[in-house]
């Protein structure tokens, strides 16, 4: 590389707007940098957002119901979970947070094994190696380290694999993230950040977690292309995501992508945000609603009728019934299970705790 190269930040530097190709009234808004995508694909996002929808909600009431222990909604990040999953080629992989469910239902993990974490039942439900998504991650920023791993051993096996990544504003600022940012860009990995900028990290709204322009400004420093876009048009964000794929399978190596959104919801349904945050403030956001403006879009270009919307809504109901009846019987766990697993071989410390868990359920003493 020269030094010109080297010194040509500019090439590095995000917009100082935020991409998009609907405006959040449906209208179309044409980027000469940026490619519409084709009209079958504008609907399988369409559809793909109401069934993450309809699934984020049912996540939710099972909560209520004591089926989940815990659900963290992605309700209104619909266009950055599914716009970026749509434009993964099968053999790319993904590497998801907690927040993501919806995401890696998209990716084509049956629910109920998405939700087997959220029970309490298992770290993780699913084969990774199935549909090529990654166990959820719940501790922040290592998913970005496994990613950058996993994209530089699939350089050094000569494979065509992209790591894709995703991750909150709040995660930014752990220390693992730099780290992988920097290994991404000096070894060129194939490997996508994608930052979901949902306004907070629990109760710390962005204001609080960064002085910089923006958090895309973040890949600049460490020589990796960044891309601001706005997070709530699913056009967008999948062709943002297709190009950066492109480039790193071209060998161009990694990118810092910035999707502007706003998480609707609490932080889970443990959290009540109305402590923190005005309502004003998410009736806003609500007006820029990422399914609503598709299929306004849809609708106003003759591509999406009442009865191909109703279909698609019936779909989803359909797909939610389904969960709620699977998800509706009580599971049975062998408690020696937690043990498994842990190590090749069991260390005698983790065998000593195995049985006296044991003894003492046999005992039946639970104090
Ligand atoms: C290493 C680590 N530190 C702290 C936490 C506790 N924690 C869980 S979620 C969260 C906020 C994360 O915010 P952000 O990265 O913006 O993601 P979001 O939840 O908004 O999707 C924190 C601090 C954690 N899970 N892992
Ligand atoms: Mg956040």
């Amino acid at each position: 590389m020269t030094t010109t190269e080297r010194t040509a930040a500019s090439f590095f530097l995000p917009s100082d707007e935020p991409l998009g190709l609907i405006t959040a009234d449906g209208t179309l808004a044409p980027d000469p940098a940026l490619p519409m995508p084709a009209d079958d694909v504008l609907l399988r996002l369409y559809s793909a957002m109401v069934s993450g929808r309809r699934f984020d909600t049912q996540a939710t009431a099972l909560t209520k119901q004591g089926r989940l222990a815990v659900y963290p909604s992605a309700r209104g990040q619909e266009a950055g979970e599914i716009g970026s999953i749509l434009a993964l080629r099968p053999q790319d992989w993904l590497f998801p947070t907690y927040r993501d469910s919806m995401a890696v239902v998209a990716r084509g993990v049956d629910p109920v094994e998405v939700l087997t974490l959220l029970r309490g039942d298992w770290h993780c439900g699913y084969d990774p190696n199935r549909t090529h998504v990654a166990p959820q991650c719940t501790p922040l920023a290592t998913n970005t380290l496994h990613a950058v791993g996993f994209g530089h051993a699939a350089k050094l096996k000569g494979e065509d694999t992209v790591a894709l990544v995703l991750l909150g504003d709040g995660a930014t600022s752990e220390g693992d993230t730099h780290e992988a940012l920097n290994f991404a860009a000096v070894w060129k990995s194939p490997v996508l950040f994608l930052v979901q900028n949902n306004g907070y990290a629990i109760s710390v709204p962005l204001a609080k977690q960064t002085a910089a322009p923006s958090l895309a400004y973040k890949g600049v420093g460490y020589g990796m292309p960044s891309v601001l876009v706005d997070g709530n048009d699913a056009a967008a964000v999948h062709a943002v995501v297709e190009q950066a794929v492109a480039r790193a399978s071209a060998g161009e190596g990694p990118t810092l992508i910035e999707a502007v959104t706003y998480r609707v919801e609490s932080h889970t349904n443990a959290d009540d945000a109305t402590r923190y945050r005005d309502r004003a403030e998410v009736e806003a956001w609500l007006t820029r609603d990422p399914i609503a403006r598709l299929e306004r879009h849809l609708v106003d270009r003759g591509l999406l009728d009442d009865a191909a919307r109703e279909e698609i809504a019936a779909r989803a109901e359909a797909e939610a019934a389904a969960l709620r009846e699977r998800m509706n019987v009580d599971t049975v766990l062998d408690p020696a299970e937690l043990f498994r697993h842990v190590y090749a071989e069991p260390t005698a410390a983790l065998r000593s705790q195995a049985e006296n868990l044991s003894a003492e359920i046999a005992s039946g003493d639970d104090e």
